[in-house]
């Protein structure tokens, strides 16, 4: 089965449900037009120099900015921006645009609300530019969510070319079918690294991985349970990769609503709990001073005797 789909000429569902069904993932190639990247890319830009104003990680209620010193680069990176739709009306409307529905009315229906909204940077020569196999069920609300497989679809969309070089994203296929394995919990998924055995413990053949190489504007769908991953950013360009995750409103008591009966729907007045679980009690505006880099832990642990 091809785990490849061209988005301007979907005519049918069925494609669409038998790959990421059947595979666990897909690439749409031709999400978005080009014209339509480049304001993206121009946007994501703006967003990166706003980041870097603050000197640590920053959240203000949804909004997160996860900065670093980064003890390789030696400079100020931003990692990640989380729910940027508070700041950016281009990303409001795009997390909600009609073309995300096509994707995702097959999977989820017409009510559909979304918890992971996420722009992620790979800054050349930066440290901390991989992500450790995971699966994303380890990030969500356990309590809160129901049908994980099939109620929920995690999309990331090409901002810059994604290449093995900078990193994009690999994924096993298939592996969705297995559950949760658990895999990476002995830390992040920013430090240390997956050595292959991990995933041949769980059952997983890790030269079955697939490197996801997209051109700006194509969109990669993935499951909760699907194990991936990414690897270092070693070329001298930058890797912008935009994940927004959605979930069938009936399967989640979290979430902002991104289609209601079939209708793109903008943020509300109150944010709502996403991924971030003190909302309501510890709003911000705060920083966060890194605990998890392995600088940050080898300045914790207890002098040796
Ligand atoms: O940006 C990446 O390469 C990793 C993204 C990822 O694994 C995730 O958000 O779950």
């Amino acid at each position: 089965m091809t785990a490849e789909i061209d988005f301007p000429s979907l005519n049918s569902s069925r494609p669409l449900l038998e790959a990421l069904h059947g595979e666990g993932y897909t690439i749409l190639r031709r999400f978005l037009p080009s014209d339509l990247m480049q304001e993206i890319g121009a946007e994501s830009d703006r967003i990166y120099e706003q980041g870097l104003q603050h000197h640590a990680t920053y959240r203000d209620r949804n909004l997160l900015f996860e900065i670093l010193d980064d003890p390789q680069a030696g400079r100020r990176v931003v990692l990640q921006v989380h729910w940027m739709a508070w700041i950016s009306p281009l990303f409001e409307r795009l997390r909600r645009d009609a073309r995300y529905l096509k994707v995702l009315e097959p999977f989820l229906g017409q009510d559909i609300k979304q918890i992971a909204h996420q722009l992620h940077w790979k800054p050349p020569g930066a440290k901390y530019t991989f992500y450790r196999y995971h699966q994303d069920a380890r990030f969500r609300n356990q309590a809160a969510t129901r049908n994980f497989l099939d109620g929920n679809v995690t999309t990331g969309l090409a901002i810059d070319r994604q290449t093995a070089a900078n990193g994009a994203l690999r994924v096993i296929p298939r592996s969705h079918r297995r559950g949760y394995l658990g895999l990476s919990e002995d830390g992040t998924i920013m430090t240390g690294s997956t050595p292959d055995d991990e995933l041949r413990k769980v059952g997983l053949d890790p030269a079955s991985a697939v490197t996801c190489e997209m051109e700006p504007g194509d969109l990669l769908l993935w499951t909760l349970y699907t194990v991936h991953g990414s690897a270092a950013n070693l070329s001298e360009h930058d890797r912008r990769f935009l994940i927004n995750s959605y979930v069938r409103a009936g399967d989640s008591d979290r979430g902002e609503w991104a289609f209601r009966g079939g209708v793109s729907t903008p943020l509300g007045e109150e944010p709502q709990i996403c991924k971030y679980e003190q909302l309501r009690e510890r709003p911000g505006p705060f920083y966060i001073e890194p605990s998890w880099t392995e600088e940050a832990q080898a300045s914790q642990s207890p002098p040796r005797a």
